[in-house]
């Protein structure tokens, strides 16, 4: 058993093992759990949430790399997240990953850390927000979560920020994958990377155009700004991080921080929720079993919406108890 309250204030005075071990705790699923959040609870809430999303290769380690950098001159202490759902944990595009940010790996103001699904339940949309929650309470200024969009979770992770930035690539077809994974309505700043290379002006006026920034809006709507970078050369990382500030200004001034903090908040209980309802579903016995009362209506013999009342009471009312037999 793990010292919970003892971890948590190691993690607080900002020691990278007690931060490694909660996040461990988080990925893992331990029975602990339950103890580690609400232990955090409190302490949470001080962290700015920034997530990075777009196409493998588009640039989104080596941007994540260059804002570290430039959140660190400004003296802030930075949380970095690596959420990759394709990879295992000692995966090639992590091991690219952790060359990348071999630069602040000696620095005691960043802790970094990546994450795979490993299976659980929920997978990462669950896990993420938890481990969010750790280096939160660990006193992070600035959380940048770098997700792969490739597809609905990956979509689901990124609405865990406070700001969504969306990453694209002169000449990876980056517009129209842009519209097919939905990106285009979770970003409010874009970036296109890899300016150096021929199209990035194209690139940004075909997003503009598909954004429809030359259309009217009303007052006090946030218009995405959209920033072009050579991330490999940190060209361009102080006007992103000008256009996060932005945006993080807009929020506080629209009420959008609270209302987003406590959306992301629901979406969390929710998530729990209905993964506790679905073990206690799986747990359940006799003929109120899933299996059984779907054997019933492959049958005709008792219809949907009855079979899913008698599953509701099963987990809701007083025969939740097992029951063993049938
Ligand atoms: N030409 C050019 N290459 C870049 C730039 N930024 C990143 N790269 C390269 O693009 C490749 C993929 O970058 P990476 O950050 O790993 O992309 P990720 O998969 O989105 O995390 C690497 O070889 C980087 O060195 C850039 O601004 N210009
Ligand atoms: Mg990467």
């Amino acid at each position: 058993m793990v010292d919970v309250p003892e971890l948590v204030a190691q993690a607080r005075e900002g020691r990278p093992r007690a931060v490694a071990r909660l996040i461990s705790l988080v990925e893992g699923a331990s029975p602990q759990l339950r103890e580690v959040m609400a232990a955090l609870a409190p302490l949470t809430g001080g962290a700015y949430v920034v997530g990075l999303t777009g196409s493998p290769g588009v640039g989104k380690s080596t941007s994540t790399s260059a804002l570290v950098s430039a959140y660190r001159r400004a003296g802030r202490r930075v949380g970095v997240l690596a959420v990759d759902p394709s990879s295992p944990f000692s995966g090639g595009a992590l091991l690219g990953d952790r060359v990348r940010m071999a630069d602040h790996a000696s620095d005691p103001g960043v802790y970094i850390r990546s994450m795979a699904t490993r299976g659980h339940l929920g997978g990462l949309a669950w896990a993420a927000p938890q481990a969010i929650r750790v280096l939160d309470a660990a006193g992070c200024d600035v959380i940048l979560v770098e997700t792969v969009g490739v597809g609905q979770s990956e979509v689901e992770i990124a609405s865990q920020a406070d700001t969504s930035v969306v990453l694209l690539a002169p000449g990876m077809g980056d517009g129209i994958q842009a519209a097919k994974a939905g990106i285009l309505e979770i970003g409010d700043v874009y970036v296109v990377n890899k300016a150096d290379r021929d199209g990035a002006d194209a690139t940004a006026r075909e997003l503009g155009h598909m954004l429809g920034l030359g259309e009217a809006r009303a007052p006090g709507d946030w218009r995405p700004p959209i920033v072009k970078t050579v991330a490999a050369r940190g060209e361009g990382t102080d006007e992103v991080v000008e256009a996060l500030e932005k945006h993080r200004a807009w929020m506080d001034e629209h009420g959008e921080l609270t209302a987003r903090r406590a959306r992301r908040a629901a979406r969390e209980v929710e998530t729990i929720a209905v993964t506790a309802l679905r073990e206690r579903i799986a747990d359940l016995r006799g003929d109120v079993r899933l299996e059984a009362l779907a054997a019933r209506v492959a049958a005709g013999a008792l219809d949907p919406y009855a079979a899913a009342d008698d599953l509701v009471a099963g987990v809701t009312g007083p025969e939740q108890a097992p029951r063993h037999g049938a």
